[in-house]
């Protein structure tokens, strides 16, 4: 098998990438690594959850969203908020199911903090739909020895070390940056390992898809309503674009990574704010894009560099190929 063939898994590539930093020691990799290592054991989980009695359906409890929690949200928290814990390089996590942040009381001298959501697109489980779980990585501002605080966490997204998504789709992917491009890797089930399958992923800057939840359109200020409409029309009787919209962010956001397109979650009467959250949705989905040639926005600002208030804040945002993000800013 020639050199170029061979199988790549995930810990051979963040090694390699980690061997191109001169000053690189190692412990955002191994972080990596744990995420990577979190994903198998939810993918393991969620691949058999239709038949494993009492995983499936609600926990008969709502999270700090009021959203209710799934049991397999819950079961994917424990097990990154574990792996995460029992990983030397995270010195505490902030989860879209935990209400503060959880300090590891016994990795102070941890150079990092994970921000997740375990389980995007939840509601989409007991359906057999694609869903996906979303992380971010910072490196602590606090002093190494003590615990990290909240302010570890609540930073602008432009200063992310590491972000990215693992879609448990007809395969399981996980997709990352740490500032050096996108490289996308799909889950070999025979070997247990994620194999480098989509190296450099870079968006079309421009495509005929839009992602939105058109119920709400009437909820939405004029301009993104012309945009709607301008996506819904057509030139003679040929219709310009298509709207693809799966009610899991991380399904929507990665089709439109890989083909092109836009995703929708403007500001709504019921979400006046948005409905995504800022910290650990689109951060991290937003600094991939940027990486791979694309645009995040909240429709005013780009999305990396809001400074973030509050934990749990939500956006609205609009995310996805170049030239289509700019319409939408164009036309504010
Ligand atoms: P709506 C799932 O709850 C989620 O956070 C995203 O994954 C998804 O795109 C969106 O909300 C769906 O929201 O209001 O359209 O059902």
């Amino acid at each position: 098998m020639s050199n170029k063939d061979r199988l790549v898994t995930l810990d051979e590539f963040i090694i390699e990438q980690q061997n191109k930093i001169e000053d690189a020691t190692g412990e955002l990799s191994g972080l990596l690594r744990d995420i990577g290592l979190a994903a198998k054991i939810v993918n393991r989980d969620l691949r058999k959850a239709g038949l494993v009695d009492n995983i499936l359906g609600d926990a008969e409890k709502t999270n700090i969203q009021g959203e209710e929690v799934k049991k397999l949200d819950e079961f994917a928290n424990t097990i990154l908020t574990k792996t995460l814990q029992n990983s030397g390089e995270c010195a505490g996590i902030a989860s879209e199911e935990e209400d503060e942040i959880v300090v590891f009381e016994n990795r102070k001298r941890a150079k990092y903090v994970v921000l997740f959501d375990p389980l995007d697109g939840s509601s989409n489980i007991d359906v057999n739909a694609t869903v996906g779980t979303i992380f971010s990585v910072f490196k602590r501002v606090t002093k190494l020895g003590e615990n990290c605080t909240l302010e570890d966490f609540l930073q602008a997204g432009e200063k992310q070390a590491a972000a990215g998504y693992v879609i448990y789709g007809s395969s399981t992917m996980l997709v990352y940056t740490t500032g050096d491009g996108v490289n996308g890797f799909t889950l070999e089930p025979s070997i247990g390992e994620f194999c480098l399958s989509h190296p450099n992923i870079k968006t079309k800057k421009h495509a005929l898809t839009y992602s939105v939840n058109q119920a709400n359109y009437h909820s939405f200020s004029e301009n993104i309503r012309k945009y709607i409409d301008y996506c819904m029309s057509s030139d003679g009787n040929k219709k310009l674009y298509s709207l693809r919209y799966i009610g899991s962010m991380v399904a929507d956001f990665h089709r439109n990574l890989i083909k092109g397109g836009i995703y929708m979650y403007p500001a709504t009467h019921k979400d006046k704010n948005g409905k995504l959250r800022l910290m650990y949705e689109c951060n991290p989905l937003s600094f991939v894009q940027e990486q791979a040639g694309g645009k995040g926005t909240d429709g005013v600002r780009r999305i990396l560099e809001i400074i973030p208030t509050e934990l749990h804040q939500r956006t609205p945002v609009f995310v996805g190929s170049k030239e289509m993000v700019e319409h939408i800013l164009e036309n504010q």
